[in-house]
């Protein structure tokens, strides 16, 4: 069916409707917080009104749908996404312009939720965006944090975290569905009963907390299909409270509310560490059994009781560990609820449910003691008690008296659950998120699974969505490359390769430039209102931006800057481009280490701040609170992409592919997607240095750091530097414990376990290349034009289809 588009006039004559009916005023009174919430007013009912089209298209189409069950999902803001992809961005914006509205003012106002850490969550919104463009029945499953995670404020050059209240104006995006609200069940105990010669179990003196849906729509570009982002917001059960409040206990009533109420309060600010936390656990469990719960129920409003058909209707999917205990939940009520019995439900659980993991980072491998599942989730730990047992006896038939390995690839061992095993072994695929992440998987991380069951592995590398990390956040490049090649790529980004011919056009590449001239000054401005700081346009913009890891290695990029500070001291009179480096990073709270890395790189700031020559040429910049927003202002402004983890250890990485659709050139690691953007770029477009992951695996036990330190003058100086009082005079043992972990290791662990000294002689060398190569207008630009026209791969539509094809098997909807 053809939807209408809203006219200019129609827009504006609704947001004036809307500012009179909600908030009476006129545009002319009206403050940008109410001109934000008419203008959301109007997209949201110009959504609900094509969703009114694709309402019921999927029960009567008996549609299979996918559940994408993630503990975050790191959306970002909805208003300008929601104009692009109804494809009514121009109109909305000549209405916005004839009514004397500003629009970044505008769009500014909107609360970004901050859902999420990183990429995992990041990746995950991508991933809705492209299953709804592609009319794929699909619902996010995640949870309601009434705190996304924290603000980053800069104060002195340290991290402060500072709560994000996102919810506090409330949330114009998300209809509540009291209607649609379960139970979850915390703690008590289990008994066996026997009723008519049957096993049952009673479940008893148990805490309820309710999970109640508040479901945010998800637009597709240019379709009518509209899916549900749909987070569970925790509430505390009424009647619980009142008894106690009739008998006069009203503070104890308030208290246990609190309890309940606390689990979907805040997100964990720590990605990739383990910390076994009951909260955490039960947070887990609460979006994930209130999940599971829903799409049962639908399946029965849909299908009846027909369970055989339950893995043709429904694919679960699990967005790294955090939802695992979804899949002992659907055994539970498969079984406890419904009467199927273990074989069966074994059988539909195996069929349901598929896997992607994240990472191969041991310590980042989620364990639970046991002993908190059996106390917060007894019925769930009878169960993977029973799942481990029959799938030991398993493996004891293919690895008969392997006591080592079999413990290794159970899902109880050692007092601890192994979530990771739980996923390997009770579902259908597992899936890694880059070539080389996969095939680390299959190697190490999961060898002896891969060797019983190598066709469950699949490799899907990840992707991001072009919609936003080139159409929303780079409007004048998209204009660009409409008129060279049309604007079929819009819906095909596969077709932006059709660009590479015009890498060979003078002018081209001179427009292209100038998009991108404009894009740094358009961040210039933004950066001058939100933390005072001048951006040198003329400069060229080197930029590292993603979460503060050791294993990401902004240390290496700061020693970079270090040394060539050093050079420029020594060389004053040569002819320096201007550069600023720009870190957007946040640090968990509690990883000290990453949060002395945020004041080295400020300190280093201040140290070139403080230099009248290398001041005039080096700039560097912390981005305060790096979030979806300031990222959708960097990229477009970036022209040298930092992609630089130790090989092997990042997964995939998505930044890099946000960075390259915009024409920045990466300077990087043979490390996750960096390895498919070098195939798809070419050698000649692409900056590649360090070590192999092989040889980090080979050089792990022979590395001696203190021997480079002892053979390269331009590391012994900059270590030097860390701790004779350079960086900060008043306190010279502030970065000792930097300078001795690189040096000495600490705690008995080996020296820079990261291979910051081993990779930096050739991260310098391949920079400086970098620049010389700078200097060549041409050359350059031919490199930034073939990115962009390269990246076709990297858009999440083609990810979304391989997961599609390889995994799920949902058919599109015909609307
Ligand atoms: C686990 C237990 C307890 C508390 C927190 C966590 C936790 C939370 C978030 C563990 C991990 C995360 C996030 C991990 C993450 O973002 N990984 C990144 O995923 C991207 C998408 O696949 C990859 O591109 C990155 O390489 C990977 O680091």
């Amino acid at each position: 069916m053809e939807f209408e588009r809203m006219t200019v006039n129609q827009i504006k004559d609704s947001i004036q409707n809307k500012l009179r009916t909600q908030f009476a005023c006129e545009t002319s009174d009206a403050t940008p917080e109410q001109i934000y919430q008419a203008l959301a007013l109007v997209v949201r009912d110009e959504i609900m009104q094509r969703r009114s089209f694709s309402r019921d298209a999927r029960k009567e189409q008996r549609a299979k749908k996918v559940y994408y069950l993630s503990a975050e999902f790191l959306v970002g803001r909805t208003l300008h996404n929601n104009m692009v992809n109804l494809v009514n961005e121009k109109n909305y914006m000549q209405a916005l312009d004839e009514l004397g509205i500003d629009r970044a003012v505008v769009f500014e106002e909107e609360p970004e939720p901050g859902l999420g850490n990183g990429g995992l969550g990041r990746l995950a919104a991508c991933f809705l965006d492209s299953l709804t463009t592609l009319k794929l029945p699909a619902m996010g499953c995640t949870i309601r944090y009434e705190y996304g995670l924290f603000r980053q404020k800069l104060v002195d050059g340290y991290q402060v975290e500072v709560p994000d209240n996102w919810l506090a104006a409330g949330n114009i995006w998300e209809i509540p569905h009291p209607e649609d609200t379960v139970e979850i069940h915390f703690g008590g105990k289990v008994e066996m009963v026997e009723v008519d010669g049957r096993i049952s179990f009673h479940h008893s003196g148990y805490t309820t907390v309710e999970a109640v849906p508040y479901d945010i729509p998800v637009v597709g570009y240019d379709s009518t299909k509209v899916n549900f982002l749909r987070t569970w917001s925790a509430k505390a059960v009424t009647q619980i409270d009142m008894l106690h409040f009739n008998r006069g206990e009203y503070a104890k009533a308030m208290e246990e509310r609190e309890l309940a109420e606390v689990i979907s309060k805040i997100l964990y600010p720590n990605d990739d560490s383990e910390q076994g936390k009951e909260l955490r656990l039960k947070q887990q469990y609460f979006f994930s059994s209130a999940s599971i719960q829903h799409a049962v129920k639908d399946f029965i409003d849909t299908y009846g009781y027909n369970w055989s058909i339950f893995p043709n209707k429904v694919a679960i999917h699990i967005n790294d560990t955090h939802p695992a205990v979804a899949i002992p939940e659907l055994m539970r009520i498969l079984m406890d609820e419904y009467g199927l019995g273990w074989e069966k439900a074994e059988d539909i659980c195996y069929r349901t449910f598929a896997y992607t993991n994240h990472t191969v980072l041991i310590e980042a491998l989620e364990k639970w003691p046991e002993s908190l599942f059996a106390q917060q989730l007894p019925r769930i730990y009878m169960i993977l008690q029973e799942m481990n047992k029959r799938l030991c006896q398993k493996l004891w038939d293919s690895f008969p008296g392997q006591w080592d390995r079999i413990g290794h690839m159970a899902i109880l061992a050692y007092g601890k659950v192994h979530m990771a095993n739980l996923c390997v072994a009770c579902t259908h695929s597992v899936n890694g998120v880059s070539a080389i992440h996969t095939d680390i998987l299959k190697k190490q991380t999961f060898h002896d699974y891969y060797l019983l069951q190598p066709r469950k592995f699949v490799s899907i590398t990840n992707g991001v969505t072009h919609r936003r990390w080139l159409m929303q956040c780079n409007p004048d490049l998209s204009s660009l490359i409409d008129e060279a090649i049309g604007d079929g790529w819009r819906k095909d980004m596969e077709r932006i390769a059709d660009l590479k011919p015009f890498a060979d056009d003078a002018a081209f590449r001179q427009k292209f430039a100038d998009v991108k001239y404009g894009n740094k000054l358009r961040m210039a401005g933004a950066l001058y209102r939100h933390q005072g700081i001048e951006l040198n346009p003329d400069s060229i913009i080197d930029a590292q931006a993603k979460r503060l890891h050791e294993y990401k290695r902004q240390l290496m990029n700061a020693l970079r800057i270090l040394n060539l500070y050093n050079d420029i001291l020594d060389n004053p009179d040569r002819d320096w481009r201007p550069q600023t480096f720009i870190f957007g990073a946040k640090a968990a709270p509690g990883y000290h280490r990453a949060k002395l890395t945020i004041k080295l790189i400020n300190a280093i700031g201040d140290l070139v701040a403080r230099h009248p020559v290398a001041s005039k040429y080096m700039k560097v910049v912390f981005l305060e609170n790096y979030c979806v927003s300031q990222a959708e202002l960097l990229m477009p402004a970036t022209e040298i992409s930092e992609q630089i983890s130790t090989a092997g250890k990042e997964a995939s990485g998505t930044g890099n592919m946000k960075f390259m659709m915009n024409g920045a050139v990466t300077l990087g690691t043979m490390d996750g997607a960096n390895c498919e953007i070098y195939d798809c770029v070419g050698k000649d477009n692409i900056y590649i240095f360090g070590l192999t992951a092989e040889e980090v695996d080979r050089g792990y036990a022979s590395y001696r750091a203190h021997e480079m330190y002892e053979t390269n003058p331009r590391i012994r100086r900059i270590m030097e530097q860390l701790i004779d009082g350079t960086l900060c005079p008043e306190n010279p043992r502030m970065f000792q414990e930097i300078y001795h972990g690189l040096l000495f290791g600490e705690g008995g662990n080996m020296a820079d376990p990261y291979f910051v000294l081993k990779d930096l002689p050739d991260y310098c060398a391949t920079y400086k290349q970098m620049l010389q190569d700078y200097e060549n207008r041409d050359l350059w630009l031919r490199k930034a034009v073939l990115n962009t026209a390269s990246s076709g791969m990297f858009t999440s539509d083609r990810a979304i289809s391989q997961y599609n094809s390889k995994i799920w098997h949902l058919k599109p909807l015909e609307l």
